[in-house]
């Protein structure tokens, strides 16, 4: 059988352990390194499927949590899948709900059958274990699955982090089991074990010795330092095969992304610039800009003037504030693609680094015009 996913590298960048490849799926063959847009509730928040597919995205992901709450696996698969669900027609990717059970749900219970928790929206009582993950995103019909896994806080006892990371690997499995699709859905295993060196070894041969199609590497961005992370990072992607794609849950500021690409990860996603757009906060190349700000209600200027998205081709800082101060939701539209496109930009221009062996001179570059110190 032909795995349902498959990564090709190109070439590595000379001074880095950047990668510059592809990921093959069932819908279509992207780029990497590359940046998801979420779609917590099959929809990425205020924008058309046309409008992410003109920002460049490829891959989008959802939540396996949300979408089995409401409205419920059932539909989605009666309406023939989420890509038919919600009309996107390129890479689906879902998180399995592990995550998210942490996040929001109250009264958790994490035992070695999975987790009991009591359902956000309305106090119900629920259960999710491995194989209910992976039936659930079998019938949700994403192209890349998430195995269910435990993200342990960073600073958590190495005793409970290793007792976590040996049930994360057993859950990995227990789910690879209840695959019913690997064919046109490819499953990936997540490495966790906080900062935790061994930990995270330990966890990556396990994950690797069952040999999933990708690796995501969870357990990062969760209130650690950057340097931590990159640290983790640091050895953390040498564990994992060539050949396979990896992906860096959660993690979606600028910075995050190039230290990440430049350590070899394939793949990110976050909530970050869609959510900070809705607060009309923008990314730009000078760093964030709060188009709230009074500063900016005679300025007549592109939100970023190094950006050629829709938004900065048509409309003003001052346009934008207005609409965001008179509460109108196109605000939070214009600024919510402008968020999208500056990271896919970015990640274009860090694939064209990769290609011309130049990423650190991009980094400094960009770090200096970001306004980050470097480090
Ligand atoms: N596990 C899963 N989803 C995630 C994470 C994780 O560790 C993170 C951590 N940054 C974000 N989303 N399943
Ligand atoms: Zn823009």
């Amino acid at each position: 059988m032909e795995p349902a996913i498959k990564y090709r590298l190109i070439k590595t960048e000379k001074h880095t352990g950047a990668r510059l490849g592809e990921l093959i799926t069932p819908h279509g063959t992207f780029p990497t390194p590359m940046f998801m847009p979420v779609g917590t509730q099959a929809s990425v928040k205020s924008l058309a499927p046309e409008e992410l597919d003109a920002m460049g995205a490829g891959v989008i992901l959802s939540n396996t949590y949300h979408l089995w709450l409401r409205p419920g696996e059932q539909i989605v698969k009666e309406a023939g899948g989420l890509h038919q669900f919600m009309n996107w027609k390129k890479g689906i990717l879902t998180d399995s709900g592990g995550f998210q059970v942490f996040s929001l749900a109250k009264n958790r219970d994490i035992t070695e059958e999975g987790v009991h928790f009591k359902n956000h929206l309305n106090g119900s009582k629920m259960f999710l274990s491995p194989e209910k993950a992976i039936q659930i995103e079998n019938d949700l019909g994403p192209d890349i699955m998430m195995s269910l896994d435990e993200c342990p806080p960073f600073f958590e006892s190495y005793d409970y982090v290793s007792k976590s990371v040996a049930r994360t690997s057993r859950w990995a499995e227990r789910g690879l089991k209840a695959h019913q699709h690997p064919d046109y859905q490819g499953l990936f295993g997540i490495v966790q074990g906080a900062g935790f060196k061994d930990l995270r070894e330990q966890s990556a041969k396990d994950l690797v010795s069952l040999d999933f199609p990708g690796y995501s590497i969870g357990g990062l961005s969760v209130g650690e330092s950057k340097a931590e992370m990159n640290h983790v990072l640091d050895f953390t992607t040498p564990l994992l095969p060539e050949n396979k794609p990896r992906y860096l849950m959660g993690v979606g500021s600028a910075d995050a992304l190039i230290d990440g690409a430049i350590r070899g990860v394939d793949m990110f996603d976050c909530v970050l610039p869609t959510r900070i757009a809705r607060n009309g906060t923008c990314m730009t190349s000078h760093g964030r800009l709060v188009v709230k700000n009074a500063a900016y209600a005679h300025d007549f200027g592109p939100l970023d003037d190094n950006c050629d998205c829709y938004t900065c081709r048509n409309f003003s800082r001052a346009y934008i504030r207005h609409l965001i101060k008179a509460d109108e939701t196109f605000g939070l539209r214009l600024t919510s693609y402008h968020n999208l496109y500056f990271l896919l930009h970015l990640m274009k221009q860090v694939r064209q680094a990769i290609q011309d062996d130049n990423l650190l001179e991009f980094r400094q570059d960009f770090f200096e015009m970001y306004g980050f110190n470097q480090k």
